[in-house]
């Protein structure tokens, strides 16, 4: 009989909720035009929990935005940057 002792089903159930829970999105946002909108956006959303990380392109007008879905949700983000002044399309 073999055992496949390096299989940990316990490991590899944590990788894989985790791949699961983790999201990543690009959103479009208007109305970021110098660092000081980079640091709002990416300061405010970077301290939402849930969110690993937070990216501003700012001369693509796009915001990437990686998080896991079971502790916060898209709306939570599109939020939190509305909040900061910027429009979310
Ligand atoms: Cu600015």
């Amino acid at each position: 009989m073999s055992m496949n002792c390096c299989d940990n089903p316990a490991v590899n159930k944590k990788q894989r909720r985790e791949a699961i829970g983790m999201e990543q999105t690009t959103l479009n946002v208007q109305g970021m035009s110098c660092g000081h909108c980079v640091k709002a956006v990416e300061g405010s959303v970077g301290e939402l929990g849930g969110v690993h990380s937070v990216k501003v392109h700012l001369e693509d007008n796009k915001v990437d935005v990686k998080y896991d879905a079971a502790k916060v949700t898209l709306d939570q983000i599109k939020e939190t940057i509305d909040d900061q002044g910027y429009d979310v399309v």
